[in-house]
């Protein structure tokens, strides 16, 4: 199949799991068209079936907003027009269902045919932004007029039809990790150098905005740091990073926290890791608690929207209510003192995180798609 693909090329999970998909769908020998206005950060391998069009928006001195929305249809018109594209599957409904639905009105009336949209919805398009006045008739009139809607977990997908008219079933079709790829043998080197005297290691990666509770991760390390030596690795960036240095310095813990940006190679680094922590106020799925899984980290996270589909509470991690900060410190430990248990749950997480492996959900969409394309 020709498949184009649109997202978000950013560290956001919503443009991670679109870009893991494209690769996979690659090696299956399907072509595949990246539509965004950046190189997709995980898009870092050569493969003959993947094509990447950057959308490119003019800025002319009248736009104190240049026309994203505008100019990412008229590119998705030309590759599918271009490249005969059976299908788009555009990630993360804003804006791209709606300039979807426009290149496919703009399509059919030059060819007259009718290029299936499917739609994934990854969380915050439906939860935080897409709920918004502002957006929800164009989000709401977008995803009814796609021909086929997933949702990465049974939560978003109640959650959706919770906030908005949708008229149409959606599919849960559960996000991905590729479990071979973060199953790694932790670095001994670097382990050494974050905890050089054994001591046990802590992690958190997001983009640090307000719905990820950063401060939550400070506020459970500095209780597990009371009671033994321990380590704290901050992966991301943004907005709440400033405040949450500060919280470190202020309860006394930043010797022993490290903040080490955004980075690519998350396998190295949660390979060295024995708990993944993640306190959000809402995680429609937790794709990053997934990959620490995949890398035998044992997650301790809020119960918030679709975490519990994937984390399991008392075999495969922890779950607390949102902001119950003394119980996740608790679990953590508790855990954390016994060597017997960590070696269970991180290997109860691990035979989770298989039963999500991308080997098991790319057939799923493939057998979507299958059901709209012409050449199959
Ligand atoms: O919250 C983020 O980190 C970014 C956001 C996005 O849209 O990229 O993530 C959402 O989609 C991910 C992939 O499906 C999910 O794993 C995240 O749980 C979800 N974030 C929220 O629901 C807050």
């Amino acid at each position: 199949m020709r498949i184009g693909i649109v997202c978000y090329p950013t560290f956001g999970g919503s443009g991670v799991l679109a870009t893991e998909l494209g690769k996979a769908l690659a090696d299956e020998n399907h072509q595949v068209h990246f539509i965004t206005y950046q190189q997709p950060v995980r898009l870092n391998v050569f493969n003959a079936n993947i094509f990447y069009h950057e959308v490119r928006v003019p800025t002319y001195p009248l736009f104190d907003y240049p026309p994203y929305e505008v100019a990412l249809a008229s590119t998705m018109v030309d590759v599918i027009m271009n490249y005969d594209l059976d299908l788009l599957h555009v990630h993360y409904a804003i804006p791209h269902a709606s300039a979807a639905y426009m290149a496919k009105q703009i399509v059919k009336q030059k060819t007259g045919r009718s290029v299936p949209v499917i739609t994934t919805l990854h969380g915050t398009d439906i939860t935080l932004v897409g709920k918004d006045k502002t957006y929800e008739p164009v989000v709401t009139f977008s995803i009814n007029e796609s021909d086929a809607i997933t949702a990465v977990s049974q939560n978003l997908k109640d959650e959706t039809f919770r906030s908005f008219a949708i008229r149409k079933d959606i599919q849960v079709i559960h996000n991905f990790v590729d479990v071979t790829r973060f199953n790694k043998k932790p670095i001994d080197a670097f382990r050494k150098v974050v905890a050089p005297n054994g001591e046990k290691i802590l992690i958190h990666a997001s983009n640090f905005r307000k719905v990820k509770r950063v401060d939550d991760v400070i506020r459970v390390f500095a209780a597990v740091r009371k009671e033994m030596p321990a380590k704290l690795l901050m992966v991301g960036d943004g907005p709440e990073r400033p405040a949450t240095e500060e919280l470190a310095r202020n309860l006394g813990v930043d010797e022993d926290v490290r903040f080490l940006g955004k980075q690519e190679q998350m396998e190295d680094i949660l390979a060295v890791s024995d708990v993944f922590l993640l306190p959000s106020e809402y995680e429609s799925f937790g794709l990053a608690a997934l990959e620490a899984m995949a890398a035998r980290a044992v997650v301790i996270s809020s119960n918030a929207g679709g975490l519990a589909e994937i984390n399991e509470h008392g075999e495969t991690g922890y779950l607390t209510e949102v902001g119950d900060v003394a119980s996740m410190s608790a679990f953590a430990i508790d855990l954390l003192k016994d060597e017997k248990k960590l070696e269970k749950m991180k290997e109860a997480a691990y035979q989770q995180a298989l039963r999500f492996d991308i080997k098991n959900i790319i057939p799923i969409y493939e057998k979507l798609y299958a059901q709209y394309c012409r050449r199959t």
